[in-house]
């Protein structure tokens, strides 16, 4: 089974690895491991070099049985050692390098260096708060009242071909996408949906896992209350 398949069956859970603010990486990977997490994200916004991606990942790798994938923040964030990448593109992003320009560089450099990449086309579509990625990115994201903004994005990304999208309320955000947004989103898009940013409690994460989404993140619960991860992933699965 490649990366987008197993994406597409039925509900998961990934932790989110970044990094930039984990020195202790392999620990959160361990407890998330042991929590039941179907595989882990690497990446982040700010201040990672491809040499600490590279080893990251392969530290990781080493001690994974379930798939790492890239979520790369910029261009120094792509290694081979990984299984797959979310190639993002921000589609509410105001500055063209975010929607194209870092793709076309991407692009090049995965064909030329990381052939063995599985690639997931992923429209990122940032919503309310947008955390580091909103402000990094210049994106104007979507207010958290309005789902019916958030549909057209969804709308545009299925009609497009994206394999993927990524409804992001930003790492740490003080709200979650709310649920009624993702079930508008579910609706309008037909393929993989990956929700995340702000979820925190298994309440959260039940409620947005009712909706339908393929897969619910959490980065900031995994490096601060690593041992709260058991129970979201249980209430994901069983929503
Ligand atoms: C951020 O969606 C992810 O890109 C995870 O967000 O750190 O808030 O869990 P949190």
């Amino acid at each position: 089974m490649n990366l987008y398949e197993y994406l597409s069956q039925g509900i998961k859970h990934f932790t989110l690895i970044d990094p930039d603010k984990s020195v202790d990486y392999l620990r959160i990977a361990r407890y998330a491991l042991e929590a039941g997490t179907d595989g882990i994200l690497v990446g982040g916004s700010l201040g990672i070099t491809a040499s600490q991606m590279e080893k990251v990942v392969k530290d990781i790798k080493s001690v994974a049985n379930v798939p790492v994938v890239l979520f790369p923040g910029s261009l120094s964030q792509l290694t081979d050692a990984a299984d797959g990448v979310l190639f993002l593109s921000v589609l509410n992003s105001l500055d063209p390098y975010f929607i194209i320009g870092a793709q076309v560089h991407g692009a090049v450099l995965i064909a030329k260096h990381y052939p063995r990449l599985e690639v997931i086309s992923t429209a990122y579509v940032i919503v309310g708060d947008g955390g580091a990625a909103g402000f990094v990115s210049m994106s104007k994201p979507i207010p958290y009242t309005r789902p019916d903004i958030a549909t057209a994005y969804a709308l545009a990304a299925g009609y497009i071909g994206f394999k993927a999208l990524y409804l992001e309320a930003g790492s740490g955000a003080p709200q979650p996408v709310p649920p009624d947004m993702v079930r508008a989103v579910r609706k309008a898009f037909p393929r993989v949906l990956i929700v995340g940013g702000g979820i925190r409690s298994s309440e959260v994460a039940r409620s947005i896992a009712r909706e339908g989404p393929n897969v619910i993140v959490t980065g900031t619960l995994a490096e601060e209350s690593p041992e709260k991860l058991g129970e979201i992933v249980r209430a994901i699965k069983q929503r």
